[in-house]
């Protein structure tokens, strides 16, 4: 949201980097939103202060799983500062009781027959501040008989697991879903006549997109108007309002959702959260507005986590290792409810891209999706909806064929890529990736790294009995979801409105559906007008994060805004400058067909001389020019935006490690990474994208994971528990890119938020097990794993 005393920005730099032709819109251009944000300007859900503002906080379950005798508010509600107590059975009486989630399940707003992860919403009080809210919530008794719980994914279809959702009628195991792609036959056959085949299980353990800010909401319901505003922490304005008016029966006119300043959601904030529905309706029962904020142990414990996938994956080659065929069978564990969000088609999100970068002849994977007593959510953690699970897969059978083949996994990857004339190329699930020189892009992070020169000192070194490893990983994603007709969420198609007005001055202003949650949309949006417009990026302002504010659009996630967004920004960009000519046409009084087009100007053609700038041409619209018959002044127009299809960035990562022998600990000595996210908008925001993806795939790999004990307990409820990686356990990144423009977007881009926390993981885990000289260990490969692992022994799988 572009705040109203936003300071002024910083002066533009100019453009760099391999595109001189583009003085004006793209460019290493600093960040318009900095200079409020490092002034601690910022404006979050929680700096929201509104007359009469009341808080909330929820009552949670302290077990995995137990019934619900009793549920007593009598003492809470005799607390003097307490306003309102909510239980399941408040809600119940309302019909709000149970949420549809994205994925088409129901989840508990707050339980009434059982709990069914620890951390389970149960009862929301509100009260005049904070802290009398969360002393009141102590002050509840409830009276809970436990039940065994199930946390591990394959306990949880054993016959005698008890069953999780008895609220489900007629269910009477914990299974959620099959869904299958690929050909069977075809890859059974491929597989009958392999030479080699390599199997392995591989576990992508529970972890968390932590963000720095928690979720929370502020919502105020106008008891005159009947009009609900609700301040919240979502990547998804718009889709959020449709689910509240759809769940709620509010008219969804009278609902305004607004994400301001979002400190950070990385999948997190994608999803409908209890606390959001306890805030609207504490504010619909006091009458007065209600802020709710979760703490971190609640934002660890029980928001949307991510990955939690069992793979089983085969992959078969011939000796002289040409890849034929992959399979994989996944046990994917969602939790108590099923409310990862992905479109409804893809229960298991994306995950069929798992044949990864590689020419292959046949595919198949199978994905089965079980309930157990662990928060639901998934997908969220930059995943770009399972292509991080995918790429890990794949990423990891290369190498553990290169292993067994004795080959050099860098000259393996090599001989088995897809080559550049093989685009647009349709890989065996039925996908096709838009284009890619995927050798080009290999070649120059093994050059950038000095691979073979690595190779030599990492045997110099295994002489003297130092521990040295080279891990590579290549990947292709898809980001941009949709077209609407094959993509939708609770049957909201995947396209993106976009409007664009000129004004009198030549000032701009555009209307985003998707929003920032620190990728830099203020900056770059603007820079994809100005690059259309010809006009300086300062002088386009972006709006989004409000639904009263700006067209209905599905939402950040999914790296999808530049691929959805950025090209609706493009086209309507495009229509302004089409009518513009029409306009300049009248002024010049020439046909517009007589015009010519240079950045920020139509001129006569031939007659260069005789021109209007974008800025003439918008006053003119709005004077007193005679217009030609049809034309309406002003000058603006709008669009939606329904994609042809997904973008498919890629990147080529090198990690270089040193393990101490003694004590099992990893550490990054270095990371190449090349990406390729087609023409690049600001190389300075891309890089900072890459450079946090990156430390995201070092964290995951060595040492985040929200793990369980045998009764359900999550033992990773803080950052104690839960370690992120710091600048202490990252290296300076080195970075590089190629340019392979997106054939079919309209100025050639596809996403880059989420390819290195998608593509760093295998790299950094294939790097720690070449140096220990084994072939598998699930991560995260903490110290005492890595240990275990060098004793020779069974590396206990984490829970
Ligand atoms: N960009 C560019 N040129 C390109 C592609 C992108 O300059 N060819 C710029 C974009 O204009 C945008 C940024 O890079 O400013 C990221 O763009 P894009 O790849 O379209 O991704 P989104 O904007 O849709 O961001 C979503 C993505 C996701 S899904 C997660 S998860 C994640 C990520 O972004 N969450 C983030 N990066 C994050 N970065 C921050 N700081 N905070 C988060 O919560
Ligand atoms: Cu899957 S995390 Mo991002 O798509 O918001």
């Amino acid at each position: 949201m572009t705040a109203v005393d936003e300071p002024p920005v910083t002066p533009q730099e100019p453009a760099q980097e391999q595109q001189p032709e583009r003085p004006i819109g793209f460019g290493r251009m600093k960040r318009k939103e900095d200079p409020r944000f490092v002034r601690g300007k910022g404006r979050y859900v929680d700096d929201i202060q509104l007359p009469g503002m009341l808080h909330g906080a929820v009552l949670r379950s302290p077990f995995a799983h137990a019934r619900i005798l009793s549920v007593d508010t009598s003492a809470a509600e005799a607390h003097p500062r307490v306003k309102a107590v909510i239980t399941g059975e408040t809600l119940a009486g309302l019909g709000l009781a149970w949420m549809p989630t994205l994925s088409r399940d129901t989840q508990a707003v707050l339980a009434t027959d059982k709990v069914r992860f620890q951390g389970q919403e149960v009862a929301f009080v509100v009260a005049e501040d904070h802290y009398a809210a969360r002393d009141a919530i102590e002050l509840i008794d409830v009276e809970y008989e436990p039940l065994d719980p199930v946390v591990n994914a394959r306990h949880a279809l054993a016959a005698e697991a008890p069953v999780i959702r008895d609220d489900l009628e007629g269910r009477t195991d914990n299974h959620v879903f099959d869904w299958e792609a690929g050909d069977s036959a075809a890859t059974e056959e491929v597989f009958a006549r392999a030479d080699v085949v390599v199997e392995q299980t591989m576990l992508y353990p529970r972890v968390h997109p932590a963000p720095l800010e928690t979720c929370g909401a502020v919502a105020s319901m106008d008891p005159v108007d009947g009009k609900l505003t609700l301040y919240s922490t979502t990547q998804a304005p718009h889709a959020h309002r449709t689910l509240y008016a759809m769940v709620a029966g509010i008219p969804e006119h009278k609902i305004r959702v607004v994400a301001p300043d979002i400190g950070g959601g990385f999948g997190n904030k994608v999803g409908i959260y209890p606390g959001y529905v306890c805030a609207i309706v504490g504010s619909i029962v006091t009458g007065r507005p209600v802020k709710w904020m979760e703490d971190r142990s609640e934002n660890l414990m029980s928001t949307s986590f991510a990955r939690d996938y069992h793979m089983a994956g085969e992959i078969a080659a011939t000796r002289e290792g040409k890849i034929l065929g992959v399979r994989v069978e996944v046990l994917a564990d969602h939790g108590a409810f099923n409310s990862t969000a992905q479109p409804t088609k893809y229960p298991a999100g994306f995950f069929h891209i798992f044949t990864g970068s590689y020419d292959i002849e046949a595919a198949h994977c199978r994905v089965t999706g079980v309930y157990t007593n662990k928060a639901p959510g998934g997908v969220a953690y930059a995943c770009s909806f399972r292509v991080t699970e995918a790429v890990y897969l794949i990423e990891r059978l290369v190498d553990c064929l290169a292993d067994e083949l004795g080959a050099d996994p860098a000259e393996l990857r090599m001989r088995n890529l897809l080559r550049p004339e093989q685009f647009p190329y349709e890989n065996k699930t039925g996908w096709t990736y838009d284009s890619g020189d995927y050798p080009a892009c290999l070649r120059k992070a093994m050059d950038l790294v000095g691979y073979e020169e690595l190779r030599k000192e990492q045997n110099e070194r295994r002489a003297r009995g130092e521990l040295m490893g080279v891990g590579l990983s290549f990947f292709t994603e898809t980001v941009g979801a949709g077209p609407r007709k094959h993509m939708d969420i609770l049957g909201l198609g995947m396209a993106d409105g976009c409007e664009l007005r000129v004004h009198p001055t030549g000032k701009a202003v555009v209307r985003l559906s998707v929003q920032t949650q620190g990728q830099g949309h203020e900056t770059t949006f603007a820079q994809i007008v100005a690059e259309e417009l010809g006009i300086p990026p300062e002088d386009v302002d972006v709006v989004h994060g409000d639904t009263d504010r700006t067209p209905f659009g599905l939402g950040t996630y999914g790296s999808r805004s530049t691929p959805v967004s950025g090209a609706a920004a493009a086209v309507v960009a495009r229509k302004v400058r089409d009518k513009a000519r029409i306009i300049a046409g009248a002024m010049l009084e020439v046909a517009p067909d007589d015009l010519a087009w240079t950045k920020g100007r139509w001129s006569i053609k031939g007659d260069p001389a005789m021109s209007r700038t974008i800025q003439e041409i918008a006053l003119a619209a709005h004077g007193s020019l005679e217009l030609p018959d049809g034309v309406e002044g002003h000058l603006e127009a709008t669009t939606v935006y329904n994609p042809p299809s997904m973008t498919y960035p890629f990147g080529a990562y090198v990690c270089v490690v040193d393990v101490d022998p003694g004590t099992g600990s990893v550490k990054v000595r270095r990371f190449v990474a090349v990406d390729d996210c087609g023409t690049r908008i600001n190389p300075m925001i891309i890089e900072g994208q890459v450079h946090g993806g990156l430390a995201d795939g070092v964290g995951m790999a060595l040492m985040e994971i929200i793990g369980f004990d045998e009764d359900g307990n999550c033992v990773s409820g803080s950052f104690m528990d839960y370690l992120l990686p710091t600048a202490l356990e990252v290296p300076a990144w080195e970075l590089d890119h190629t340019v392979t423009p997106s054939p079919h977007h309209p100025f050639g881009a596809k996403g880059i938020g989420e390819s290195a926390t998608v593509g760093s993981p295998p790299a950094v885990v294939n790097a720690v097990l070449d140096a220990i000289g084994v072939r598998h260990a699930d991560m995260p490969l903490t110290p005492s794993r890595v240990w275990q692992a060098l004793q020779g022994g069974e590396v206990e799988a984490p829970q």
